[in-house]
């Protein structure tokens, strides 16, 4: 099914300079960028972005990182792209990840993981919206 999910590539990627890298694993996976921006989140809008793990004793922690510097946001559109998107991130802790994944390749602890990735339809639909509007997804038609 054809699919589109949000990618964020978080603080400490922009900050490592692998934005390319990972655009260039997304492409060649076809998972691809119909729309890309970059931009910093407030701890706010932090906030709300993570609202589901407000109750999570991380809460603070992965909000301030969140907000810590510029971030790139991506729609990505391909077959099963919410699924093969967690396959190619991997899992949540670096140290789990398995090997060729963007988690275990750039990932540097549970809080610096390098990327996030929507987990599922509904939410996939919500997070894009969070960052996109209509117009922005219909560039590639
Ligand atoms: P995911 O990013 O793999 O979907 P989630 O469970 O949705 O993982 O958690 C969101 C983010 O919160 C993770 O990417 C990670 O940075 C952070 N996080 C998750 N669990 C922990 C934890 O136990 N301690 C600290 N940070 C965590
Ligand atoms: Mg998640």
């Amino acid at each position: 099914m054809l699919e589109r999910t949000l990618a964020i590539i978080k603080p400490d990627g922009v900050k490592a300079k692998v934005v390319g890298e990972i655009i260039r694993r997304y492409e060649q996976d076809s998972l691809n960028p119909i729309a890309i921006r970059s931009t910093r989140l407030t701890k706010e809008q932090a906030e709300k972005f993570y609202y589901i793990h407000r109750e999570r004793p991380f809460y603070g922690d992965l909000t301030s990182f969140m907000s810590s510097g510029p971030i790139v946001v991506l729609a990505l559109e391909g077959e099963n792209a919410i699924l093969r998107h967690r396959d190619l991130m991997g899992a949540t802790n670096p140290v789990e990840a398995a090997e060729g994944t963007l988690r275990k390749a750039f990932g540097a602890s549970l809080d610096c993981n390098v990327v996030h990735g929507s987990d599922a339809p509904e939410t996939a639909l919500e997070e894009i919206s969070f960052f996109f509007k209509d117009e922005d997804l219909t560039l590639f038609g």
